[in-house]
């Protein structure tokens, strides 16, 4: 069986997440998709609410499941029997850092980074500016699932109070 992790942060999960889950799951026999709930100071959604909106935005993929971990990720590669952490690359500015985890994921455990190029659709997809542009009341009802637009809606709306 082959199987991967597609892991993130996903506060909240974007339609580019999305597609590269869906890429996933066309290449792999199984798909995890991880929440990392390390400690961060600056999540609009808990690691439950992440996790979900990620369950509901993968319903329809039959060999994707949704969990969480803490710590590092290639503990619970390692923990869970994968070898193949599965990235989505939008620019050379994600080139530089993702190059970096994974030779040190490689470095700590048997595990292989597979990159996979974002669709130009979504090039400049990335949850902390939807999140931003949503705060200010811009439209992102196209960059994200609609029950994911309306969480957001409503998140923002109780911290404006
Ligand atoms: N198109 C294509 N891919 C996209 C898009 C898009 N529009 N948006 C995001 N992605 C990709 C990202 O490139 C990433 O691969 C993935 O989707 C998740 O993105 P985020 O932003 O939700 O998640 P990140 O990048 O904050 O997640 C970081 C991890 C949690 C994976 C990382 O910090 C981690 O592994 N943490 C665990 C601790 C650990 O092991 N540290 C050592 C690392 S060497």
């Amino acid at each position: 069986m082959r199987r991967a992790v597609c892991p993130g942060s996903f506060d909240p999960v974007t339609n580019g997440h999305i597609d590269i889950v869906a890429r996933a799951a066309s290449l792999f026999d199984e798909v995890v998709v991880a929440v990392g709930v390390n400690k961060s100071k600056n999540r609009m959604f808990t690691p439950e609410e992440r996790m979900a909106m990620l369950t509901e935005a993968c319903a329809d993929f039959d060999n994707v499941r949704v969990d969480g971990f803490k710590g590092l990720l290639t503990d619970y590669c390692a923990e869970h029997g994968i070898h193949a952490i599965v990235k989505g690359l939008r620019a050379v500015s994600d080139f530089d850092y993702e190059l970096q985890m994974a030779q040190m994921n490689s470095s700590l455990t048997d595990v292989e980074t597979v990159f996979v190029p974002t669709s130009p659709e979504y090039s400049f997809l990335a949850s902390s500016l939807v999140k931003e542009v949503a705060t200010f009341g811009g439209d992102v009802s196209t960059l994200v699932p609609d029950f994911v637009h309306a969480r957001l809606t409503e998140r923002i709306a109780e911290q404006r109070g």
